[in-house]
């Protein structure tokens, strides 16, 4: 074996043992989430994931959406906060606090409706006592719901977003 062979399977060997998610954290993909255990506002979500590393998740495609679902199934928790909001540009939702474009949406019908000029925060509805399920919604971000955290990989440079 190269040394140069070596020192790349030292490297993976390194990230594999190293990377592990924080107790009580799901391991999915390149990503650690943890659902908060309590209802809080939008605002309130965010800090609390930064306080633990992380941000409010990010959704960035169907196989991600589909698994955040399947924890707010497993968690019985049928409104979640996401981490975007369309604060600096009504109607525009993007990913914070970095203001990443998205490239994948699911909202539901009639969604973003920004209803009485208040709703600019982001979160996924499940309840069954609507039209909504499983789909994403503006909500006024002073709510309080459940919320997710989702913490990247930062071995591989794709730091806390
Ligand atoms: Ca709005
Ligand atoms: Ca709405």
């Amino acid at each position: 074996m190269t040394s140069e062979i070596l020192q790349l399977f030292c490297l993976q060997f390194a990230v594999y043992i190293v990377w592990a998610c924080p107790a009580g954290w799901i391991k999915h993909g390149p990503a650690c989430y943890h659902m908060g255990p309590e209802v809080e506002s939008w605002f309130d979500g965010m800090t609390m994931c930064q306080i633990h590393g992380s941000n409010l998740a990010s959704v960035l495609n169907q196989e991600e959406h589909n698994f955040i679902v399947s924890l707010m199934k497993q968690y019985k928790k049928d409104v979640v906060w996401l981490g975007a909001t369309d604060w600096d540009n009504e109607g525009t939702f993007v990913w914070e606090p970095n203001g990443d474009k998205m490239n994948y949406q699911n909202f539901g019908h009639g969604e973003p409706d920004d209803r009485l000029n208040q709703e600019d925060c982001l979160l996924i509805d499940g309840s069954s006592n609507n039209h909504h399920t499983f789909v994403w919604d503006d909500r006024n971000c002073y709510d309080r719901n459940y919320y997710i955290c989702k913490q990247m990989d930062d071995i591989t440079g794709n730091l806390v977003g």
